[in-house]
């Protein structure tokens, strides 16, 4: 169902004259009121009133990473504090946190856009939520609670872990729609069975998963073992959190981005130039909306494609394809650019293993070295070692053959390698050490 059938189907030529004109908006508010962006302004020589068309805003500067942790923890607010209710924070793997915040109206916002998305992913009034998204400075767990809210439907805040408890409360509660990490959900399928829970008894039909890469292989395993429609929902804490975009039910080909409060670019992460229309490269976001945390072309690092083409749903927002990686996972491995979902893919195309798996990367005499750590099935697990390295050398083989590198596979015991109850940790990168 569309929650907001006005905006969500607006006609291009509405919804750009929307646009241009949040945006003028935007850049006049943030040229004000935040120093970071009149410093940047001037330094191209670009003022707000020379955006007098959708294309001008090529002619801003990127907002980086770097550029929020140098502004760190809210030098880029363009509110006062008296005006910000909520404080988020990313917890990024390297230095501090990127702190975000918001007004009441940014809640309100953001509500909206999570109920259009539990809603794009099947969700109802009458649906019952169990959202196993980590609830705190972590968007995911507030973001779908207000969502669901507002959807008008009934929200389990379990947040994340305790995972047995979890089943148990699935099959007492009987939850309608799952939302957590696409690596949780497969964790949770993984602990049901051990406590005797099948999901074909339970009552979901959507699960909304996002907050991490998955492969479309790493869809059709989970749509299998939870019983359910698994959609992808896409979104950073940098330009509101979760409900950026998302797929729809009916085509599950590509995230809507909402584009009446975000307006997304390809560029060319090398060059920063915007790429044709379809080509892959990083995405760009501008926020034309938001009051306490504005966004001017904040470049992602996620690595997608854009499609302008018309869905079935009937929503004429253009769709980001999933997202393939991120510009700083890519990893270069004696050259060849690999990212992780890739390897993903081809593992998951294999019956023999689980959709539990590790990259290490690590450097021996100056060489790059691939060490990809998966865990076998129970059932291959009690095989011969002969069977056994007959699997390994597959999967190497798999993986050369597509990918054009060379790897060290080793198969591990099943439940070997750690679950995470939010974002899995796919790569070890020991060569940065
Ligand atoms: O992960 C927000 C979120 C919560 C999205 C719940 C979806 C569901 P951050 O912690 O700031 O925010 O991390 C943002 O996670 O730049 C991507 O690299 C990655 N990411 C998020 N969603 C997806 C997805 C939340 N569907 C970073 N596919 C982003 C691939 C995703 N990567």
């Amino acid at each position: 169902m569309i929650f907001n059938i006005e905006f969500e189907t607006l006609p291009r030529e509405a919804l750009e004259a929307i646009q241009l004109r949040r945006l003028q908006e935007t850049v006049e508010r943030v040229y004000a009121t935040v120093p970071f962006y009149r410093r940047k302004f001037d330094e191209v020589g670009v003022s707000p009133g020379d955006i007098q068309t959708l294309q001008d805003l090529r002619r801003l500067p990127f907002t980086t990473k770097q550029d929020l942790r140098d502004n760190y923890p809210y030098g880029m607010f363009a509110v006062p504090m008296d005006n910000v209710v909520r404080i988020h924070a990313s917890s990024g793997t390297t230095g501090k946190p990127t702190v975000v915040g918001y007004t009441a109206r940014d809640i309100q916002t953001w509500a909206e856009l999570m109920a259009r998305a539990l809603s794009a992913g099947g969700a109802t009034r009458g649906d019952i939520i169990h959202n196993a998204y980590g609830y705190g400075l972590f968007t995911g767990g507030l973001g779908v609670h207000y969502g669901a809210e507002r959807l008008g439907a009934s929200v389990i805040p379990i947040s994340g872990g305790n995972t047995k408890r979890q089943v148990l409360i699935m099959k007492d509660f009987g939850p309608t729609i799952l939302t957590c990490t696409p690596s949780y959900a497969l964790h949770l399928a993984e602990v049901a069975a051990e406590v005797g829970v099948d999901f074909k008894d339970l009552r979901f039909k959507s699960g909304i998963f996002g907050a991490e890469p998955w492969s479309e292989e790493m869809r059709a395993e989970i749509e299998r073992k939870l019983n359910l429609d698994a959609i992808d929902i896409y979104g950073l804490s940098e330009v509101i959190g979760p409900g950026v975009a998302v797929e729809c039910v009916e085509a599950k080909k590509g995230l809507h981005i909402f584009e009446d409060h975000f307006i997304p670019e390809i560029i060319n992460p090398a060059t920063g130039e915007v790429m044709p229309n379809g080509e892959q490269g990083e995405l760009v976001f501008t926020s034309i909306t938001k009051e306490a945390f504005p966004v001017i072309r904040y470049r992602t690092r996620d690595v997608a494609s854009l499609d302008r083409s018309p869905c079935i749903c009937g929503r004429t927002f253009a769709r980001m394809r999933k997202v393939s990686g991120r510009t700083d996972d890519m990893l270069i491995i004696r050259g060849v650019n690999v990212f992780p979902s890739q390897i993903e893919s081809v593992l998951m195309d294999m019956e023999e293993v689980e959709p539990h798996y590790q990259l290490i990367v690590d450097r021996e005499d100056n060489l790059d070295t691939l060490t990809v750590m998966v865990e076998v099935g129970e059932g291959s697990f009690s095989d011969e070692i002969r069977v056994l390295q007959r699997i390994e050398k597959k999967i190497a083989k798999n993986i050369k053959e597509y990918l054009g590198v060379s790897a060290k596979v080793k198969l591990v015991e099943p439940k070997s390698i750690a679950r995470s109850e939010g974002k899995a940790q796919r790569v070890i990168d020991k060569r940065r050490i």
